[in-house]
């Protein structure tokens, strides 16, 4: 496992493991800590051996949002000239699909990275929200907009107006979260589907998720007509000739990535 200060990252066969690892503070997302984690998923994203991200947090705290510390003093000027999102727009590009290992706090800011994120995988002792009206702000990285989309604006507005943490099965059923698995099997479970996701086609992971995101972007008939388009273009792909012919001759594909 090689570290930084505040990531952590290992790699085992085609996925790419980071961990965020500010445990001092929950977790809460600083700046920096953003710009290295841009630059490690474009540098994963770049790599092709690597096929999934899988972005993990600690059993205590996933994230428990943005570092309130750096932002107490700040005014508007100074919010605007750091430029923060541009971090999260780089994350937004990130191409290949990234599996969330959720646990215990995901809140503001930390609700929002794991929105950017495709599969969340969350322990039963997750607690979801986005509180920055309990500190006098609002969410400010997509929880408005990401959040309305996923679970509809009644229960969008309740969480943004009252601030309150949503358990990881309330999560569940309202389409926040993929899986909600007991608490010793949050980072074994998120492993284990990174595993899957890493075993199919890549290309196909990718366009899949490139589809999948436009929904929440482009009008229906725009959307449908982009995954006919990706959905042509993997006719082109070794790997389609591979896994149609593995399934003809019921064996295990092996695909290549190309
Ligand atoms: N920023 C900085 N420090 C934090 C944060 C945070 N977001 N959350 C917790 N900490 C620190 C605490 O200050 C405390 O430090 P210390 O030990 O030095 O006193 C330590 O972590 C442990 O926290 P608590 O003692 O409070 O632990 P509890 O178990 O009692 O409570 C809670 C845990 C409920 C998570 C509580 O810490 C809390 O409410 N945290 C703040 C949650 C919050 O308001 N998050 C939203 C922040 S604003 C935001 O995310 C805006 C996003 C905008 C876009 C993104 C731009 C980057």
């Amino acid at each position: 496992m090689s570290e930084s200060d505040h990531l952590l990252t290992e790699v085992e066969g085609h996925v790419a493991v980071i961990r965020i690892n500010r445990p001092k503070v929950l977790n809460a997302l600083n700046l920096a800590l953003m710009e290295d984690l841009a630059e490690l998923m474009e540098r994963y994203d770049a790599d092709d051996s690597i096929r999934v991200i899988l972005l993990a947090g600690s059993q205590r705290a996933w994230a428990a949002g943005a570092d309130i510390g750096d932002m107490a003093t700040a005014t508007r000027a100074d919010m605007e000239s750091r430029d923060q999102f541009s971090q999260w727009n780089r994350i937004k590009a990130i191409r290949k699909p990234i599996v969330a290992a959720v646990s215990g706090f995901a809140l503001g800011g930390g609700c929002e990275l794991m929105m950017h994120c495709d599969v969340v995988v969350c322990s039963e002792t997750a607690r979801i929200g986005q509180p920055e009206i309990n500190i006098g702000v609002m969410p400010g990285a997509g929880g408005t907009q990401r959040l309305t989309r996923a679970v509809g604006k009644a229960v969008a507005m309740d969480i943004v107006l009252s601030g309150r943490f949503l358990s990881a099965k309330e999560a569940m059923l309202m389409g926040l979260v993929s899986r909600v698995v007991p608490k010793e099997h949050w980072f074994d479970e998120a492993m284990n589907v990174a595993r899957v996701i890493a075993a199919k086609a890549p290309v196909s992971a990718r366009h899949a998720k490139e589809s999948v995101l436009n929904a929440e972007e482009h009008p229906l008939s725009e959307a449908l007509g982009r995954e006919r388009e990706l959905f042509y273009m993997l006719f082109d792909t070794d790997d389609q000739t591979e896994g149609m012919a593995a399934f003809l001759e019921k064996r295990r594909p092996s695909f290549t990535g190309k």
